[in-house]
Order: C-alpha cells, then structure tokens, then sequence
C-alpha cells in the first residue's frame, strides 16, 4: 500500500472519531515480574457482572453445594456491584494517591446468551480480573485464550485500552493467543459429570495425576497461571492451563530469551498461581502451606538462594457468598515494590507477616469483591513496572 494513498498508515492515529485519544504521550509498556516498583496498572469494574451457568472448565472449581452451578445464573444485584465497585474504586484511588496511573476497562454487559458454532452459555462473566485474561510480557501484552465458555469474548472488554497502549508506546505489541473451540470435545465430558459426586480424597487424586475436566484438544491457559520472574517463566498446570498451553508459551517466549518452567501444587483444584505460590521481592517467594510444590520443583528456587516462606493462615474459614474463589486470596497481594505491599484490609495476619518480613502494608478493604473474581493481584494487571528483565537463576 502506498504511503500517498495512506499518509498516516505508519503513523499513530491522534484521536479516535468519539474523540477520545489514542496517543498518551510519555506512556509505557513494560513489566517482568510482580515485585519491581508499579507505575501504571489495570485495576478491574464490577460493572454489569453476571455468575453464568456453570460450564465443563468452572465445573470443577464450583463446589458441589453452591447455587453457582445453575440455580444462580443472571445478573449479580446492583447493591453487590455496587459495593464491589465501591471497594475497587477505593483501591484505584489508594493506588492514584500513590502517583500510580490506573487504567479502568470500559463496561460492557454480557447479559444476552453467547452462542458460538461451539458452545452455548447463559451469558459472559464481566470485567473482572484482569489478571487472568492479560499477560504483559516485557513490551507485549498478550490477551489469553481462556477456559471458561463464559469468559470466551472477555478479551473484548480491554481492546480499545490496548489499542491506546499500541498507539501510545510505539514498542508495544498487542498479542492474542489462539483461539480455543471449548466444545464438548474440549473436555473430559465424563468428568464434568461426576465432579459433584467425587470427595475431596478423590479430586486430589485425580489432581495428583494431573487429570482434569480439560483436554488437549484446545491450546488453553489464563494469564493468572502464569508467574514471570525476569527471564524465567513458571506456569501451573491445571484447571485453566493444558499441557498444549504451556508448549504454546514455550515457543512463544523462549526464542526470545525467556525459559518456561512447568509447576504442579498438591492441590485439588488447581486454578491462578496467585494464591498458591507468589513472588514477594528477588529472593523471597511466598508459598500456601495447604499445596505443597510437587517433589522437586523447590531445587531451582533453592540452588539459587531464594527463600520460600509458608503464608500464614486466611482470617476467614470461607470466602463470601457466591464466590469462585478459595479463602486463600489472603495471599493474594499487590506489590507495589520491593518494600511495599497492598493486603486485603481483613487479613491481619498476613499483614503482620508482611510486616515481619520487612514490607510497608497498605491495607486494602477488597473482600466485597472477592466474589467477582478474586483478590488484589487477580483485580489488576500490569502495565508497567520500572526495571529489567533479569536473570534470577543463572
Ligand atoms: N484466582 C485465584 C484463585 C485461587 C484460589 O481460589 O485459591
């Protein structure tokens, strides 16, 4: 195409026709880890959120009991998203206050029935957590293919935020990953049918032979499952991430210098590496005590120095009502830098652990909005923390 037809096909577009800009002079795309100092995140809305029927992927994480398998389909009540609002505003805010940019995603409401030639579902999720639909990677933010039916066009929600970024930082790549069928064929259909008469004993070691309702038909995994420590790459297999997944990752990243690690917990229901094994500052990693790495898996952290330290128990026996996750979102923390950590403002222990480990706590009143979709980490996504890729275990 001649640059004569296309004066500006090379350059960045200045305003979008509603207006809006595109070009953010001065904003940057970068991060390769958790820990180095934040200085522009996504924090997630509550906005139009609705619990979908359960599907073959949420299957498992649903407990038996829980009206989230069907009894519950629809809109979440205004009065719930509105106070979970309430609570990731007040969040943004701290984070603002803090000189941190905070980027929203726009709302967009999936309440119709999504039908692709695949698969049918009651409705989408909502905008919550960023965490687990975008990867940044470096200069890249990649947008994850999902296992969720529910969560299928989720990606769709942060485009026009990405496009800004894309037009912004003239080294920022957008990516999306291959797109999955999540058809019946997807699944161990057979599986999905008896979760809800399985014991715990039995998921665990169903889990333990790393078999899941997911099959390798589908190239699968959430950007939650997976933690960047600099130059290497961990992600957990489980639930939402697929072996075909990781290889996917794998020759993605590592030609491009990274390394890709496989990780396996002693859990039954293995969804988000986030509550389960987090990276606290270069040496420290934060592990829960409840799923054990697989043997093994400790030697790289230990050849090279870096201490893990067992999380303390949650404040809660059960997380709130009408909620996907696991109590374990105490551990589940936004570090702002290697001496800085925001908690959820209820879990006081973890807090005092903190505190004892040398980290500044920001308290943060988020457990009204765990329901939609997690805790700190999962209600972010990186856009740029300052630093570089490093390498921690040589
Ligand atoms: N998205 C993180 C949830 C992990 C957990 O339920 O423990």
């Amino acid at each position: 195409v001649s640059n004569d037809l296309y004066p500006n096909a090379s350059a960045p577009l200045e305003r979008k026709d509603s207006g809006v800009p595109y070009v953010r002079p001065g904003l940057h795309v970068e991060s390769y880890n958790d820990f180095d100092p934040l200085r522009h995140v996504i924090v997630g809305i509550a906005d139009n959120q609705h619990i979908p029927e359960a599907c073959p992927a949420s299957n498992e994480k649903i407990p038996a009991d829980s009206p989230m398998r069907g009894g519950k389909a629809g809109r979440r009540t205004q009065e719930s998203i509105d106070r979970a609002n309430e609570c990731l505003n007040g969040f943004a805010k701290q984070l603002e206050d803090r000189g941190i940019i905070v980027d929203r995603p726009g709302a967009v409401d999936w309440h119709e029935r999504i039908t692709t030639p695949d698969f049918t579902i009651s409705s989408g999720f909502g905008v919550m957590p960023p965490r687990d639909c975008l990867l940044t990677m470096g200069k890249s933010i990649l947008m994850a293919p999902m296992s969720f039916r529910s969560r299928y066009f989720e990606y769709l929600a942060y485009v026009d935020l990405l496009r800004e970024y894309f037009e912004s930082d003239p080294e920022c790549l957008i990516e999306q990953a291959p797109r999955p069928r999540l058809s019946d064929d997807s699944f161990r259909m057979d599986y999905v049918a008896a979760y809800e008469h399985l014991s715990d004993a039995e998921t665990m070691a169903r889990s333990l032979r790393k078999e899941y309702s997911t099959k390798e038909t589908d190239i699968l995994f959430d950007a939650a499952d997976i933690m960047r420590l600099g130059k290497d790459i961990f992600v957990q297999h489980g639930l939402t991430t697929n072996l075909a997944g990781i290889r996917w990752i794998k020759r993605r990243y590592e030609p491009q210098g990274y390394r890709v690690h496989t990780l396996s917990f002693e859990d039954n229901h293995p969804i988000h590496i986030d509550a389960t094994f987090c990276p606290l500052r270069p040496g420290l990693m934060l592990l829960n005590p409840n799923r054990p790495l697989f043997k093994g898996q400790r030697e790289i952290f230990e050849k090279n120095d870096w201490q893990i330290v067992e999380a303390v128990n949650p404040a809660w026996d059960n997380p709130p009502p009408l909620c996907y996750s696991s109590t374990w979102l105490s551990m589940n923390t936004l570090i702002l830098d290697h001496k800085t950590v925001c908690v959820e403002a209820s879990e006081k222990a973890q807090q005092e652990q903190f505190d004892k480990l040398g980290f500044e706590v920001v308290p943060v009143d988020l457990r009204d909005a765990y329901a939609f979709g997690g805790g700190l980490h999962c209600a972010t996504a990186d856009v740029w923390r300052e630093g570089t890729c490093e390498d921690y275990f040589p």
